[in-house]
């Protein structure tokens, strides 16, 4: 650890400089890490699950066994509704925005998350994770909340970040000051500063992209990962490639060595291409936080942190990384238009 500042210390320090502050956002951000350690606790207990015996539909207790990916949803939205300072949520496992239970307080603030990011990788124990996005509401304290409070221009985020469940946990933020990253000391249960304002490289040499979709892309996404597989590029040699599947993983790898994770839009569906992951809880936070390391992130030919949603669910083709990579995949993608 390069200080012993907790998390909790960073953001105080932090608030004190912004006029005005009353404390909700550290408040919400409390709640955050709480559920965080929460949930990685219960990761780092995955595989102990079918050891001792627990797994089925029924467990010792008598209690329904629920997946963790259902479970980390349902420590967010626990949590998360009782923290008094949230106006609503979202979650990419509930179809529709989550109101909070009426006779709890609310505040200004609304969360959108993917509780359990990659969760297809739990049973093999590869790393996963949760990301999340906080928006302030525009309408009016006290009146009920609109879709539009909601469905924000991605650049309107007030913060941005992920929970790595990997060899550590590690908590990886931006409030629009820069990237910082906490590790979690499990001897203390505190997030420590470990990475103080992350910078991605400007120029990677890791191109991370599910590859076995191939037969799916159009010319100009072939185009763009045949860049980076032939040696006519800035290197003179291929890019490594490196994809594990679990958006977390994959982009914090990125973000600390340098390079460009890619999930373009694809053909599997015959109607029309379109991307997998979702704007509001996976390419809007990563993209706010790659952009505050310095790096960049596109649909394609789009800045992500553009776009209005129109949906809460919405999918789309994301190109996030460091500048160099990203720029060339948007000079590729503008020039086949
Ligand atoms: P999930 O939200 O259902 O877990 O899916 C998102 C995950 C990302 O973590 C990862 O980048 C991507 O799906 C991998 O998809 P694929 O298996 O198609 O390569
Ligand atoms: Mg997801």
């Amino acid at each position: 650890m390069t200080q012993q500042i907790t998390v909790t210390e960073h953001l105080l320090l932090h608030q004190k400089q912004i006029p005005g502050a009353t404390g909700q956002f550290t408040h919400l951000f409390n709640e955050l890490v709480l559920s965080a350690k929460i949930i990685s606790r219960e990761v780092n207990k995955a595989g102990l699950v079918d050891v001792l015996g627990f797994t089925g539909e029924i467990n010792v207790q008598g209690e329904e066994v629920k997946k963790l990916d259902e479970y980390a949803n349902r420590i967010l939205i626990h949590r998360m509704a009782r923290s008094g300072v949230l106006c609503a949520m979202a979650s990419e496992e509930n179809a529709d925005i989550i109101d909070i239970p009426h006779g709890l307080p609310q505040g200004s603030y609304i969360i959108i998350f993917d509780p359990l990011d990659g969760s297809s990788n739990i049973d093999v124990n590869v790393n996963i994770g949760t990301i999340f996005s906080i928006y302030r509401r525009k309408s009016k304290v006290g009146t009920p909340v609109q879709s539009s409070d909601v469905l924000q221009c991605c650049d309107e985020q007030v913060a941005a970040g992920y929970i790595l469940y990997g060899s550590s946990t590690m908590l990886v933020f931006t409030t629009g000051d820069g990237v910082h990253g906490f590790t979690l000391d499990p001897g203390v249960g505190e997030f420590l500063l470990s990475h103080p304002n992350i910078k991605i490289p400007e120029i990677g040499k890791i191109y991370s992209v599910n590859e076995g979709y191939w037969p799916y892309w159009s010319e100009a996404t072939k185009k763009v990962v045949n860049h980076f597989k032939s040696a006519d590029n800035v290197h003179g040699h291929p890019y490594s490639l490196r994809y594990i599947g679990s958006l977390v993983a994959d982009f914090h790898r990125n973000l600390i060595y340098g390079g460009v994770f890619m999930y373009p839009a694809d053909h599997r569906e015959p109607s029309k291409p379109v991307g997998k992951l979702r704007l509001m809880c996976e390419a809007a936070p990563m993209a706010m936080l790659v952009e505050q390391a310095g790096g960049m992130a596109t649909d394609g030919t789009k800045r992500i942190l553009d776009i209005v949603p129109h949906e809460l669910h919405q999918r789309v083709p994301l190109f996030i990384g460091s500048k160099h990579e990203v720029s060339i995949i948007r000079d590729i993608y503008e020039g086949q238009d």
